[in-house]
């Protein structure tokens, strides 16, 4: 490991900004493709800032994750480009805010691609530039060509292969939305032809159970808010869905399914490079982690989904070190939006807390407007091009990553790809402390908010302050311009839009300009 780093060292770890060009050749002069690393984003769901032994969680210890920071950097200041799904998705894979596309909000699981197969995409990227690509895990993308026009029980028209994966397996949406099955390689994986598969997000099927109408036929975890149309493993989901059979999913499993799937992509992948875009449904809602993960933290069910969590992180660390590539593998860790307690099913996340806080020091939760909507954990080891053992409160955000692999990996991308997609791989391999001027966070209401290093400012918006749909959280709303001083300890408690007009203007401009390119 030693002589591999001390040889990368003078070309990835230069101090300064490495600008795109100058890496890209020195790359690609010295570097042949048999030497790329291998890539693995490991996005968990949900999963807070403070959510993490190591970025000061309380109540649960989180090993492997504590490993793969102390071998890497761990990132302090790091946000997803939303606070749900679907768009943080959206603009981790295309390098494009989500906010300029419509029908990118958190999806049913009977959604169209939302990533449309003419679209350039992060998977695009690494297949183009000789790696073998897998999406594993959690979706919610969309799948097929149009909303509601899935069949279900045939390969479907249009999916992650249009869009750059060589192989895939998983969830169409979400655990909590039907259809509750695994779909690889563009089929329901196990099909079971005796139970064949319908989804309407509209109306149940004839003769179904609900959770609405029946209630008595729900396992423990009944749902606090919406969840209540079809049952499927005695949980209450968002959707209707008949079928399935032997292809059904048992919750309890979700983790070891996709993590034994994670690791047998990189088993036959070993000697080539790969990327992996490997997506928990720890911790989303329902949480329904595995016995063996049960009971092990004061906290309850969410407690438990984190530890499954870091297990999922064991056996992938564990497999890259057997297999003798850890060295050359490049892992991201991190989150797709901000936690949440109450998401729906009354699992009391929020009674056990035992006094842990999920978005650390930050206020709101997922949804939010506030920091805690898309503020994330991010961890990132490299072995042999990054020098681990540090902390970095360097300003990132995801929507930066597939520019930034690309001058990794000396990748040519064409002219209208990844278009919000700034080159930061320095700050990403930890050789550039430099921040990034501003990112652009994406509450679920819309709401769009600037973040700088010290400055924080969200748009007026005449919302309600608190959602009104379900979940006991701050929208961020305000009909005034709100203001924070983030180098300040008050953080988000004292508005001082008034007393800094000049910051405010600066902050409304860079969204004016954001807003018209
Ligand atoms: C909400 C769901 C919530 C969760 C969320 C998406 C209800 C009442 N709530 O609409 O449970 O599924 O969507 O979460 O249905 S995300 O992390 O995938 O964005
Ligand atoms: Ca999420």
């Amino acid at each position: 490991m030693a002589t591999a780093a001390a040889l990368l060292t003078p070309i990835l770890c230069m101090p300064g900004a490495v600008s795109a060009k100058s890496h890209k050749n020195s790359l690609s002069d010295k570097v042949n493709s048999r030497e790329q690393p291998n890539v693995i984003i490991i996005l968990a769901d949900d999963l807070g800032y403070g959510d993490l032994e190591c970025y000061g969680a309380k109540n649960v210890s989180t090993p492997n994750v504590n490993r793969l920071a102390e071998q890497g950097i761990k990132f302090t200041n790091t946000h997803a480009v939303a606070a749900t799904s679907t768009p943080s998705r959206y603009s981790l894979l295309t390098g494009e805010y989500a906010w300029r596309r419509p029908g990118t909000d958190v999806a049913p699981g009977n959604a169209g691609m939302i990533i449309r197969p003419e679209m350039y995409t992060m998977a695009d990227m690494f297949r183009n530039t000789g790696y073998r690509t897998a999406a594993i895990g959690k979706w919610h993308l969309g799948l097929g060509d149009k909303t509601g026009e899935q069949d279900w029980n045939a390969p479907l028209p249009s999916g992650l292969a249009d869009i750059g994966f060589d192989y895939h397996y998983i969830m169409a949406a979400t655990a909590d939305r039907v259809p509750c099955v695994f779909i690889e390689d563009g089929k329901v994986a196990n099909y079971d032809p005796e139970h064949p598969i319908r989804v309407d997000y509209r109306r149940n099927i004839p003769g179904e159970p609900t959770g609405k109408d029946n209630p008595e036929l729900l396992y423990n975890m009944r749902s606090s808010h919406g969840h209540d149309m079809a049952i499927v493993n005695g949980i209450g989901r968002i959707g209707y869905m008949s079928g399935g059979g032997k292809a059904l999913w048992k919750d309890e499993n979700i983790a070891d399914s996709i993590t034994s799937h994670a690791i047998d992509f990189i088993r036959s992948n070993a000697g080539e490079p790969f990327f992996m875009y490997f997506c928990t449904n720890d911790v989303h809602v329902p949480r329904f982690p595995h016995e063996r993960f049960r009971g092990k933290n004061p906290m309850g069910v969410r407690g438990d989904a984190i530890t499954q969590f870091d297990w999922s992180v064991g056996e992938i660390m564990r497999t890259l070190d057997e297999l003798g590539i850890a060295d050359n593998t490049l892992v991201i860790l991190t989150s797709d939006n901000g936690p949440v307690l109450d998401d729906g099913y009354d699992d009391q996340a929020e009674e056990l807390l035992n006094g842990h806080s999920p978005t650390g020091p930050y206020r709101g939760n997922k949804y939010s407007a506030f920091e805690g909507g898309t503020m994330v954990p991010a961890i990132v080891r490299w072995p042999k091009g990054v020098a681990g053992g540090k902390e970095s409160d360097v300003l990132m955000s995801h929507i930066d990553w597939m520019a930034s692999l690309g001058s990794l990996i000396g990748a040519r991308l064409p002219e209208a790809a990844a278009p919000d997609s700034r080159q930061r791989l320095g700050n990403l391999l930890g050789t550039d402390t430099t921040d990034t001027p501003w990112v652009v966070e994406l509450a679920s209401n819309h709401t769009l908010g600037v973040r700088t290093k010290d400055w924080k400012y969200i748009e007026p918006n005449d919302g309600p302050a608190m959602i009104q749909w379900g979940p006991k959280i701050e929208t961020g709303n305000n009909p005034m311009p709100q203001l924070y001083d983030m180098s300040s300890t008050k953080g988000e408690t004292e508005n001082v839009a008034l007393i800094h007009p000049q910051v405010v203007f600066d902050m409304q401009n860079i969204l004016r300009r954001v807003r018209s390119t």
